[in-house]
């Protein structure tokens, strides 16, 4: 059982149900199992061009996203990235202890340089700073979805250079994967659901629900296939977002039939896609209202601030630590 969670989200574009499923809704669930930090990872988010005046209110508008889900900050510490900077002092520390090969092989470096006309050093050495998040907590796990588990691996392998090199000190952080891990893309099934892909190719936990009809309708799917054949990816994807919208709203009979219409050959895909509709608006509406209702309060940023203030006095303890361990500085 782990002791202490730790995760973090981008504040660039919104959040998708890719990420709701594959990640916040186990945060909300954790909070009942461990100790949860929650970050809105602002630094992560400069490694591309992002506008400054646009950053700090994404930041918010996450956080009042991340309170509609279910993120309570009475119990878990739920803050911006940048508002605890020894973040990066760590992540300077493991950059030493971080070996370029290691680096080259993040998967997702390729394929976010590739889309990238300035390919920033930020943007390479991301997984570093990712390790420094997670460890000046000393968390044991890691809620993510399935595209995060490799820079997780990197992770472990950094605590255990650091603790060989000078000492055990930190845990290594165990990933944890739970369903709905890799939702696919509406319009491009063969690749994961992302913010940067562009508008088509996610449906946002606030957007309106005529969007989200229209989207969830425009699904690619197939032109029919013989019966017995397997599900194809548009499909697939439909029955997993299906699936975990009526898990959460304790829908049990749904899935089983819809499945036996499709091993039958009689299911229209047309009913697929409006029942994976009004599951995913029962799911999303109720956060959508809670989402209107946060955003009237207006006090997100004292409760960020609050939300640093107690992160601040958990990394500052581990930095102290830290520098004794690797030797620097004066104080003893
Ligand atoms: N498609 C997905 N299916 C399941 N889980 C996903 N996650 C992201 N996409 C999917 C998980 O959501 C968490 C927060 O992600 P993030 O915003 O910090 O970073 P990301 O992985 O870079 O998300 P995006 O949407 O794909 O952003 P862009 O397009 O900017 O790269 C993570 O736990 C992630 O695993």
């Amino acid at each position: 059982m782990v002791k202490r969670v730790f995760s973090g989200i981008q504040p660039t574009g919104t959040m998708h149900i890719g990420n709701y499923f594959g990640a916040i809704r186990n945060w909300v669930s954790l909070q009942n199992e461990a100790d949860c930090i929650y970050c809105i990872v602002d630094y992560h988010a400069i490694t591309i061009d992002v506008d400054p005046k646009e950053l700090r209110t994404a930041s918010q508008s996450m956080a009042l996203d991340l309170l509609a889900c279910g993120i309570d900050p009475e119990r878990s510490i739920l803050f911006v990235q940048s508002d605890v900077p020894t973040h990066t002092e760590l992540e300077w520390i493991f950059g030493c202890v971080t070996s370029y090969g290691d680096l080259s092989r993040m998967t997702q470096f390729k394929d976010k340089s590739d889309k990238q006309e300035f390919v920033s050093a930020g943007l390479f050495t991301y997984p570093i700073l990712q390790a420094a998040d997670i460890l000046i907590y000393r968390a044991d796990g890691v809620p993510v979805g399935e595209d995060q588990v490799q820079h997780l691996e990197l992770s472990r392998r950094i605590a255990r250079r650091f603790n060989s090199r000078f000492g055990e000190y930190f845990p290594e952080p165990e990933p944890i994967v739970r369903k709905g891990a890799r939702i696919m893309s509406l319009a491009d099934p063969t690749s994961k659901m992302s913010k940067s892909a562009g508008e088509v190719h996610y449906v946002g936990v606030m957007e309106p629900e005529t969007s989200i009809r229209k989207k969830v309708r425009s699904a690619v799917t197939d032109v029919g296939l013989e019966v017995g054949a397997a599900m194809s990816p548009g499909v697939a994807n439909l029955f997993e977002i299906l699936e975990l919208a009526c898990e959460s709203v304790g829908d049990t009979a749904t899935v089983a039939e819809l499945k036996t219409e499709f091993a039958d050959g009689k299911l229209l895909y047309s009913r697929l896609k409006d029942t994976t509709f009004e599951r995913l608006m029962d799911v999303l509406r109720p956060i959508q209202e809670r989402r209107a209702k946060l955003a009237a309060s207006g006090n997100v940023v004292e409760l960020l601030q609050a939300g640093a203030r107690k992160a601040t006095k958990i990394a500052s303890a581990t930095m102290v630590d830290v520098r004794r361990l690797v030797g620097l500085g004066t104080s003893a």
